[in-house]
């Protein structure tokens, strides 16, 4: 009796700690499984389109450690260098995008990755559109985040990129000297 007894409580045991063992591995497993699948959703695909409304090709936004990654693979652009910003506003409206408004600027900056009262969160590098019309590069906007936090470019109703006729001079205010507006794509989360 008293060893049936003892071997019943060892068994128990056993059991107890296998259980835990079990529960503490699937908390584990879900927390490690959130973490990834919010890093794989932090995508975000965005046609870019130009004054007439035709496609020119994708930008596509990842979270990156200093800020947002933006690829960029684009046809039909002008040869030559481009100012291209992040603006503050989710509207794309033909034929002049005025509607997309000014640089996102949440830190309340002046323009220009070269003004030292600068940059807006908005301003990127410019691109460069090879002889072929072809634009295919990646580029940072640091400091910003794609979902969550004060700097996210799809707070609210969200942004826009655009891509303007010339190069940013990266100083002059408000938009770098770069000219009208030849392409735009909405950056929302509640997009097309
Ligand atoms: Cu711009
Ligand atoms: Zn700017």
């Amino acid at each position: 009796m008293f060893r049936n007894a003892r071997v019943r409580h060892t068994i128990g045991m056993n059991n107890k700690g296998v259980r835990q063992m079990n529960k503490l591995f699937f908390v584990l497993m879900f927390v490690l499984s959130a973490c990834l699948q919010s890093d794989s959703d932090a995508v975000m695909e965005v046609e870019v389109r130009d004054t007439a409304g035709d496609s020119l090709g994708t930008a596509t936004f990842t979270e990156h450690p200093e800020g947002v990654q933006i690829k960029l693979e684009l046809e039909g652009i002008p040869p030559g260098p481009h100012g291209i910003h992040v603006h503050e506003n989710p509207k794309c409206d033909p034929l002049d995008f005025t509607s997309a408004g000014e640089h996102f600027d949440p830190g309340d900056m002046e323009h220009g990755l070269m003004n030292p009262k600068g940059p807006h969160l908005g301003d990127l590098p410019n691109i460069e559109a090879d002889d072929s019309g072809k634009v295919d590069v990646e580029l940072i906007l640091a400091e910003a985040t794609l979902l969550d936090g004060k700097n996210s470019i799809t707070k609210g109703e969200g942004t826009s990129l655009i891509i303007h006729e010339s190069a940013d001079d990266g100083f002059s205010q408000p938009s770098g000297n770069s000219g009208p507006r030849i392409a735009c794509g909405v950056i929302s989360n509640s997009a097309e």
